[in-house]
């Protein structure tokens, strides 16, 4: 038949515009017009000023500098909040920490922090027909009110739309001190099995408080509970020792499964949340880094991380896919010196100046508790460049959806991808920052601060914000956040206040 006849050769046509055109690279298919790898590299706890092409100039970071270099570089990039576990949540669920009440630094045995069923970064992704996976720092809680660290742990990234999942269980500085593979902690002896406690010591086991003579790092605040690599960590453990980490193998493991995962899949589009483990403390370098930056263990692990990252971009183009493979790199929020160990970090400090002349740090208001490095790297569509646009990790499943042809269903993240390519100055109009009673807004240029009650400094000895005044300031005329103009803009004060009443209404 007539229309039979040119049906056929019209699909064709189809099938293979929509597929792209297909070229061989290094036995790896690459095509033109497919959906691109995206890849997420997230720093835990590294500064505005701790990468050099941000200004640092007492450590050098040339492979995190080769991703700023090569795509676009923020200006005004953030997590959205000031700790690991609110700014991750964030990063992966699209919806601002203080939409949930458990956002917030997480125990070690926590469970899942995420609604199974709803969208994330991933499970968008997955739909979109992306193989997901997760290596690295997690925090965001495993299992439910029935975990069993020797049996099947879940819900957990796989349960949220990650196909494949490596992750430290909680941080490097809570117990479980274990991998988990999977549902399962990876090399657990079944006769050994792991007991975990965050109310009491299991009899007969040592810990930092009373046995400090085990120890090779000591406790600055907290973290004098169980032993482990001669490190006392927050909360307690026994049993499950074929399964423990070796801190100062810990960013090598994570390199190795890594480029495994874009070996493994490097002929389908993939999604890889690649998350350090550096600078969080304990900061234990391998010994190859050890001593090598000057700054003490600190700059020593920001060497280590900034090496691993280098690795890993090799093996992208090893493989001849960094062409077309988006690769992210930012930090979950801002730095911090002494937080909780006794490891030169102030001492060694010398002229370093993590926050890259951002006011206050980690667990801040101030803005560098959640301004951090930010930068894009897409060698086929970016063109290298810098932007001052506002940009923050909430966004990257409403941009990547619309990138991939999905609809995003998350609250708060926006579409800002032609922010994220380089294409327009124009990111985000305005940012809610922090969780719970912590909350600043950033319009424009302006960061606003509502008031609030509390000490000036924190147990780390950063500013906090707290103020009973509000607080307004230029950030583009003052970086620094050294004048409060509030006074100066009473009309301007009350309409951002009652934004953020609008968007937590939302
Ligand atoms: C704090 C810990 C700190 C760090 C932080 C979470 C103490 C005294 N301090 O409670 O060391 O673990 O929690 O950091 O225990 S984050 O980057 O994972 O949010
Ligand atoms: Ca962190």
């Amino acid at each position: 038949m007539q229309i039979t006849k040119h049906l056929v050769p019209l699909c064709l046509i189809l099938i293979l515009t929509s597929c792209g055109l297909k070229t061989k690279k290094n036995g790896v298919e690459v095509t033109a017009n497919s959906k691109p790898n995206i890849v997420i590299i997230y720093a835990d706890d590294l500064g505005y000023g701790d990468v050099s092409s941000y200004g640092a100039t007492e450590l050098s970071t040339p492979n995190i500098d080769r991703i700023a270099n090569e795509g676009i570089k923020f200006t005004n990039g953030y997590a959205t909040s000031p700790t690991c576990t609110p700014s991750r949540y964030s990063l992966l669920s699209g919806t601002y920490p203080f939409r949930s009440q458990k956002a917030r630094v997480l125990a070690g045995n926590a469970p899942l922090l995420f609604e199974v069923g709803k969208q994330t970064l991933p499970s968008m992704l997955q739909d979109a027909g992306y193989f997901t996976g997760v290596v690295g720092k997690w925090h965001l809680g495993l299992g439910d009110e029935n975990m069993n660290w020797n049996g099947e742990i879940k819900p957990g990234p796989l349960e949220i739309g990650f196909d494949y999942s490596y992750i430290m269980a909680s941080t490097n500085d809570r117990v479980p001190s274990v991998y988990v593979k999977n549902h399962h902690v990876d090399g657990l002896d079944p006769n050994d099995p792991l007991e975990v406690s965050y109310r009491k010591n299991f009899e007969g086991e040592p810990t930092g408080r009373e046995n400090p003579e085990l120890l090779k790092i000591h406790p600055s605040h907290g973290h004098d509970q169980s032993i482990h690599n001669g490190i006392s960590r927050i909360g307690y453990m026994r049993g499950g020792k074929s399964a423990l980490f070796i801190d100062e193998d810990m960013s090598d493991d994570f390199l190795k499964e890594s480029t495994k995962f874009i070996n493994d899949h490097k002929n389908k589009p993939f999604f890889l949340f690649y998350s350090l483990h550096q600078p969080h403390v304990p900061r234990v370098p391998h010994p190859r880094f050890a001593g090598k930056s000057g700054l003490g263990p600190r700059g020593d692990v920001i060497l280590e991380a900034d090496w691993a990252v280098g690795q890993f971009l090799d093996e992208l183009d090893k493989l001849g896919i960094a062409e077309n493979t988006i690769v992210v790199f930012s930090s979950d929020n801002g730095p911090v010196l002494d937080d909780g160990y006794k490891d030169e970090a102030i001492t060694k400090n010398g002229n370093h100046t993590p926050s890259g002349g951002l006011r206050g740090g980690k667990y801040s208001k101030f803005d560098a508790g959640t301004h951090v490095p930010f930068m894009v790297r897409w060698p086929a569509k970016i063109t290298p460049g810098i932007s001052d646009a506002l940009v923050c990790q909430i966004d990257f499943t409403a941009s990547f959806a619309s990138l991939v042809g999905q609809e995003n269903l998350t609250p708060d993240s926006e579409n800002i991808l032609d922010a994220l390519m380089g294409k327009s100055k124009l990111g985000r109009d305005n940012l809610i920052l922090g969780n719970h009673g912590l909350t600043t807004y950033r319009k424009g240029d302006f960061i606003l601060i509502p008031p609030q009650k509390g000490p000036k400094l924190n147990w780390v000895n950063h500013e906090t914000g707290n103020d009973l005044n509000v607080q307004l300031y230029n950030v583009k005329e003052d970086r620094g956040q050294q004048v409060n103009i509030a006074d100066k803009h009473p009309e301007m004060v009350s309409e951002m206040l009652n934004e953020i009443e609008i968007i937590k209404n939302r």
